[in-house]
């Protein structure tokens, strides 16, 4: 299973090119850290990532909470994407039809799909999300994560609808390249399928409600730290917000993006060598 090999190994047989790009990304820098950077103001947006790039593989964004948006961040945001080689993940959440989110995803003030290699959706609406968003991000080499699970108190996202949500993603595996997920999805909903064909798939699991000094929020979020997630769930990528921006100042979320990724390569590294 993808869980013991390394980053690298999983690179060189991924068919996406946002997930192969993930990958080799997460190899050359010792790094399965994304950075969530939920701010409302484009410079505390820049300057963050600017700070937390070095130690990143991934940066997520939430951009409709920028109050004083301008597309011109974007062109900033894809500067600092190649000064410290990270790529980008624009947390949309889409949950529509999939006439409705392949506009949504192409078009409006964000064009998300002209600047973001990975985006996630809920599979509530069914397969037809996938092949919406897919119409406008396959021909640009994107990948689409699905929310099969949440971090947050009572989700609904469990049981049956995850199961379900990984049937959907297996059905589409060109462009659905993981999950939004607490653990790995390894065997879920896979009752009589192959078992060479399901030890071949590869999705990567993208872990948010990542925290070393709280255990949660007072709106329901919960955390885990990194080595609960990687080396316990089995999970390839954790998501830090608060507990790297909401830290301070520069030196402080420097220290904090330096600790996150320790941990969690740590984390790997003792996963792999089991
Ligand atoms: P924080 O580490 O500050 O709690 O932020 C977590 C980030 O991950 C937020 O941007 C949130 O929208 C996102 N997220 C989450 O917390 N749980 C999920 O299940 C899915 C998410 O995208």
């Amino acid at each position: 299973s993808a869980r013991l090999l390394t980053y690298a190994q999983r690179a060189e047989n991924h068919h996406n090119p946002a997930a192969k790009a993930l990958l080799e990304t997460i190899g050359r820098k010792k790094s399965n850290l994304c950075v969530s950077v939920d701010v409302t103001k484009q410079a505390d947006f820049l300057r963050i990532i600017d700070v937390v790039g070095p130690y990143i593989c991934l940066v997520k964004t939430h951009v409709d909470v920028i109050e004083d948006f301008e597309f011109s961040m974007i062109d900033r945001l894809k500067e600092l994407s190649a000064k410290h080689d990270f790529l980008i993940f624009e947390d949309r959440k889409f949950a529509d039809i999939g006439n409705t989110v392949a506009l949504q995803y192409s078009s409006g003030v964000y064009k998300i799909s002209s600047w973001s290699h990975i985006t996630n959706a809920h599979p509530i609406p069914g397969p037809g999300i996938i092949t919406g968003l897919s119409s406008i991000g396959t021909p640009l080499g994107r990948g689409l994560i699905l929310l099969a699970e949440m971090s947050s108190k009572g989700t609904l996202a469990s049981g049956a609808y995850t199961s379900q949500a990984v049937q959907m993603a297996r059905a589409h595996r060109d462009f659905v390249i993981g999950f939004i997920a607490m653990r790995r999805m390894d065997g879920v909903g896979a009752e009589g399928l192959d078992s060479t064909d399901l030890a071949n798939e590869d999705f990567l699991i993208l872990t948010p409600g990542v925290g070393l000094d709280a255990k949660g929020d007072s709106m329901g979020q919960q955390y885990r730290t990194p080595r609960e997630v990687v080396l316990e769930s089995g999970c390839d990528v954790i998501i830090v917000g608060r507990g790297i921006y909401g830290k301070g100042n520069d030196a402080d979320i420097q220290a904090q993006a330096e600790r996150y990724r320790k941990e969690g390569w740590a984390a790997y590294e003792e996963r792999i060598s089991v």
